[in-house]
């Protein structure tokens, strides 16, 4: 394609509402960047070197606070989320998710701007307070409903729901009641709420996952306090607050088995620490392979091998998680298949020390995305599942987030030209395909995000998804990105 095509050609109407974004949406949106299925790299030979394997699935993935807004409707009850980002100097411009994408009531929009990209799977979340207001106790029949009708508007588009049980909007009744995650009523209030869920769903969702990263609501909410609910515990509490969550996510798996029809499929979505060998040689790949075990320790690895790592029990001492042989067995239930969030790259060097291994601090120069701690590293994605896959021999891995927040700007005829974020993905994917080449079983990827939302403590400032949302009329605008996914999953290859 030359330049003068390029400009020449007219950009397509603009994309306004996402209604309008019909399954030619995407390209029509970008349609001066050529044709879709040919190639047109003239001159050059026709092979692609990144064909992933035919069934390979390909979707995105989204949050329900982050997306849905609908705060107060049909009975649903208050979150931590909801709590916490009211109380100001929490988020960015005490910003809250009281509307976000207005998903709630434009879910059939956004539907079809997953169809627009040929999307073959879709990763969402229910929020807990609104199917339990009150976390436990009687269920709120309409809360259930959107989700049911969220199920079917998807099935009637060709798309697989993947759902998720916890990303981080707890009902607030229970961090009131029990101190949240702090208590083992938490865990076990989980259970019966992701049981519901499964008896709800599962006849038209095969795929469950429990819990969405324990690290980022366990350790940002609990530790750090820069999450719901704010809290700075002490390190003897948090280590139980952290077992706690292991604990309910074994419980769900449990509860969704006995309570899901007879297929239904579980895993757990966690952003494990991926460490990277700071150069692919002996010794530093067998260090980053024990470096993998040991700085998941309280998440992953417990849930995998049914037992904390040694070193996290020393180092912990007096501070380390009371339990009991019955609950780490619940903890490490068989899973159907693992999902892993990943997003950065942790480098480890093999070295003298007790572990054999040392993590690498990055200098300041190291490139990281609008997210500060968002650093840029495509072996991730290789990796995170051959480590996982290493040590673990899991059946099924999926890549339940990846993706990049980037300062997205809209021109006055609607289009968002995110290169940084086309880099990255194509970066990403690349290295994913090794680990598919390698034969890491790999089945599907979800891209974070389908449209931009709330990013938690960063409220509207960050934006990682494929379609703009112009969150004043709630319009929503295919990005250059979008035009690139939709290359990339309808020739089932890096473009
Ligand atoms: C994940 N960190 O969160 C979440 O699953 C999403 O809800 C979120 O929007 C997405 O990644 C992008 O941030 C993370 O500080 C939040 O390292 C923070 C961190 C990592 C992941």
């Amino acid at each position: 394609m030359s330049i003068k095509n390029f400009s020449r050609r007219s950009f397509g109407r603009t994309v306004g509402a996402a209604a309008a974004i019909g399954s030619a949406g995407v390209s029509s949106a970008f349609s001066s960047l050529g044709p879709q299925g040919g190639d047109e790299t003239e001159g050059h030979p026709k092979q692609n070197f990144y064909q992933f394997p035919q069934g390979f699935k390909w979707g995105c993935a989204t949050a329900a606070y982050q997306i849905e807004g609908g705060a107060k409707a049909d009975g649903r009850g208050p979150s931590i989320w909801d709590t916490f980002s009211h109380k100001p100097g929490n988020t960015y411009q005490n910003e809250t998710g009281d509307v976000a994408d207005d998903d709630y009531h434009l879910y059939k929009e956004d539907v079809q701007l997953l169809k627009a990209l040929g999307a073959k799977i879709y990763r969402f979340s229910v929020s807990w307070p609104r199917v339990f207001p009150q976390g436990t106790g009687q269920p709120n029949p309409k809360g259930i409903d959107f989700y049911k009708r969220l199920v079917d508007e998807l099935l009637a588009n060709g798309i697989e729901p993947f759902c998720t049980l916890f990303h981080w909007d707890l009902p607030q009744a229970l961090q009131d009641k029990f101190g949240g995650w702090q208590s083992r009523e938490t865990s076990k209030a989980f259970a019966e709420y992701a049981g519901y869920v499964a008896s709800q769903l599962s006849d038209k969702v095969q795929h469950f996952f429990t819990m969405n990263e324990f690290s980022s609501f366990i350790d940002l909410g609990y530790r750090e306090g820069r999450f719901a609910p704010g809290l700075k515990l002490a390190p003897g509490p948090l280590n139980q607050t952290r077992h706690n969550a292991v604990l309910a996510h074994g419980l769900a798996v449990q509860a969704i088995r006995a309570k899901g029809k007879p297929d239904t499929k579980v895993g757990v979505a966690e952003n494990a620490v991926v460490a990277v060998p700071v150069i692919e040689m002996e010794p530093h790949v067998k260090a980053s392979t024990e470096a993998m075990r040991q700085l998941n320790a309280p998440y992953l690895t417990v849930i995998m091998e049914g037992k904390y790592t040694e070193h996290y029990l020393q180092a912990a001492g007096a501070d380390a998680p009371k339990y009991t042989p019955e609950d780490l067995k619940t903890i490490s239930s068989p899973l159907d298949f693992v999902g892993l969030n990943v997003y950065t790259p942790t480098y480890v060097r093999a070295d003298d020390s007790a572990m054999g291994f040392a993590v690498v601090k990055n200098p300041s120069s190291y490139p990281h995305m609008a997210s500060s701690w968002l650093n840029i590293g495509p072996d991730a994605l290789y990796w995170s599942p051959r480590h996982v896959n290493e040590i673990w021999k899991v059946k099924e891995l999926y890549i339940t987030e990846n993706g990049a927040s980037s300062a997205d700007v809209l021109t006055p005829d609607g289009k968002v030209y995110d290169t940084d974020r086309v880099m990255y993905l194509r970066n990403y994917i690349r290295s994913l395909h090794r680990a598919v080449t390698e034969g890491f079983p790999v089945r599907g990827y979800f891209c974070w995000s389908l449209l931009d939302n709330f990013e938690w403590a960063d409220g509207y400032s960050l934006r990682f998804g494929l379609y703009y949302v112009d969150f004043k009329t709630q319009k929503r605008y295919p990005k250059l990105s979008a035009h690139f996914y939709t290359e990339l999953i309808s020739r089932n290859a890096v473009v």
